[in-house]
């Protein structure tokens, strides 16, 4: 039996199309589309190595396909999230489920505010971005939850994004891409930086794969010669429906690399 990496997805549903734009509900969301692009986006993971698990989405919740602001995972270890926007803290409980079948689950208390997408782990530090979504209780939290996991968590200034990860992704073991206008890039002393070029900071959201592949969005092509530059092979792929809500390429998975499981046939 062949086992590869993890990773969650979860599915695009039907009140997607209300998702959040900013802090007000999405109106011209496709969610047909959304559908066409999420598989894409399943079928890369799996051709890059992951074995991918799928939880249903949740009508309750129509961000609920932005999984990865619902947990952070360290090796074997995850932190169920308190996500920062009110309307997003039922789709935790479902997530942190699932992971329990693979990994220890910690909570984050009730009275902090963090989100996934604020949480970059690059060469065994964790960077998170201090957000509209994520607060100093929530730093602390995750600060709490990672010391005894041997990791030190670096806080980052950003701005004009949503989350830390919009602007600021890992290329490798040593080396972020990220928009210097949108994050500090001070903390990341020690690190190689590569930046993105230009206005959109979000062209910074990549998703590295274990067969050394790196998820692109197909409209950043800056982003893909700077990939293609480094030696690596970018994947294009369209994410138009997830960029009109906020979202980006790792905002769509949650990410178990310590964690194998069988391949799905
Ligand atoms: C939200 O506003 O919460 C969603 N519409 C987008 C979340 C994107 N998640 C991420 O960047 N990790």
């Amino acid at each position: 039996m062949i086992a590869r990496p993890l990773a969650l997805v979860r599915t695009v549903p039907d009140g997607f199309a209300a998702a959040l734009v900013g802090d007000r509900r999405g109106t011209g969301l496709d969610v047909a589309a959304a559908r066409r692009q999420h598989a894409r986006y399943r079928e890369a993971l799996e051709a890059g190595g992951f074995s991918v698990e799928v939880i249903p989405g949740d009508e309750a919740h129509p961000d609920s396909p932005f999984i990865e602001d619902t947990a952070v995972v360290v090796n074997r270890w995850a932190l169920a999230t308190r996500p920062g926007h009110p309307s997003r803290r039922g789709e935790v409980g479902p997530v942190a489920e699932a992971l329990a079948r693979h990994v220890d689950v910690a909570w984050a208390p009730d009275d902090v505010r963090i989100d996934g997408g604020d949480v970059l782990q690059v060469g065994g530090r964790i960077f998170v971005g201090r957000s509209a979504r994520t607060d100093d209780a929530g730093i602390a939290a995750l600060a709490r939850f990672a010391a005894p996991l041997g990791r030190t968590v670096v806080p980052v200034r950003i701005s004009g994004v949503l989350h830390l990860k919009s602007a600021a992704t890992a290329l490798g073991d040593d080396l972020v891409l990220l928009s210097v206008g949108a994050v500090d890039p001070e903390p990341f002393e020690g690190l190689e930086i590569e930046e993105v070029p230009g206005p959109d900071a979000e062209a910074a959201n990549v998703v590295r794969l274990p067969d050394g592949s790196v998820l692109v969005a197909a409209h950043h092509e800056n982003t893909a010669a700077i990939v293609a530059r480094r030696g690596l092979r970018p994947v294009l792929l369209d994410t138009s429906e997830f960029a009109a809500a906020d979202g980006g390429l790792t905002c769509l998975s949650i990410r178990l690399r310590s964690v194998l499981a069988p391949v799905a046939t």
